[in-house]
């Protein structure tokens, strides 16, 4: 069995929330670990296996290291049989690997970047800015509700998930804004928010005094 390393409400909840869609939760073990927060609470856990105490991260069937949101959830597709994403050959297969490597490539350092306040040209040179982003989701989303079309993926639960923790980071367009609100839509009632409330409660009992 797979083993994922999950903090609840962090960036592994996402994986979690591929595993509920996929209806594989019960098909990978899921250690729940705690981290070092932004504000410097938390500690790195030992029981982590990420070399650098992350989440999320997972260790396969025959003990490969896969480490990165979009690496992690791309090799459960596959595990899975690709439930929430197209195969080799499929016409969106392109845009899908595209986006998921948009994600981890652009999306989050164009994002910490300006959460940070930070403004360098060699940032803007490499990574652009949030009103670049805007233009590409837009263009990718123009005529259609999903990022692949009509059928949502795990492209989108992965671009849209930022835009879900942090609305304040929600580019002011309509497009966006109604793809945000279509992908929460399909993430309504199915369970994650119970997942991750026990998941904290067995930290905090887990946690030393
Ligand atoms: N790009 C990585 C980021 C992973 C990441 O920074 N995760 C946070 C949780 S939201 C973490 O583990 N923080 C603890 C730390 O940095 O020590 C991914 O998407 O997998």
């Amino acid at each position: 069995m797979p083993i994922l390393y999950h903090s609840p409400h962090s960036r592994s909840s996402r994986v979690i929330t591929q595993l509920l869609l996929m209806g594989k939760l019960e098909e990978v073990e899921v250690i729940c670990v705690g981290v070092v927060k932004n504000d410097g609470s938390g500690r790195k856990d030992p029981r982590n296996a990420h070399p650098e105490g992350k989440v999320p991260y997972l260790v396969t069937d025959d003990g490969q290291h896969v480490r990165e949101s979009a690496a992690i959830m791309m090799y459960l597709e596959e595990q899975f049989g690709q439930p929430l994403s197209p195969k080799p050959g499929d016409a969106q297969r392109g845009p899908y690997l595209s986006w998921m490597s948009y994600y981890g490539s652009v999306l989050e350092p164009v994002l910490v970047a300006g959460f940070a306040g930070l403004y360098h040209p060699a940032l803007t040179g490499t990574f652009r800015t949030m009103a670049e982003v805007s233009a590409q989701l837009e263009r990718g989303l123009a005529g259609k509700p999903f990022l692949l079309g009509e059928t949502f993926s795990v492209a989108d639960l992965l671009m849209a998930s930022p835009f879900q923790w942090a609305p304040d980071f929600l580019p002011d367009s309509p497009e966006i804004k109604a793809w945000v609100g279509r992908v929460a839509a399909k993430l309504e009632g199915l369970g994650l928010e119970q997942f991750d409330a026990k998941a904290q409660a067995s930290l905090a009992a887990a946690e030393p005094a």
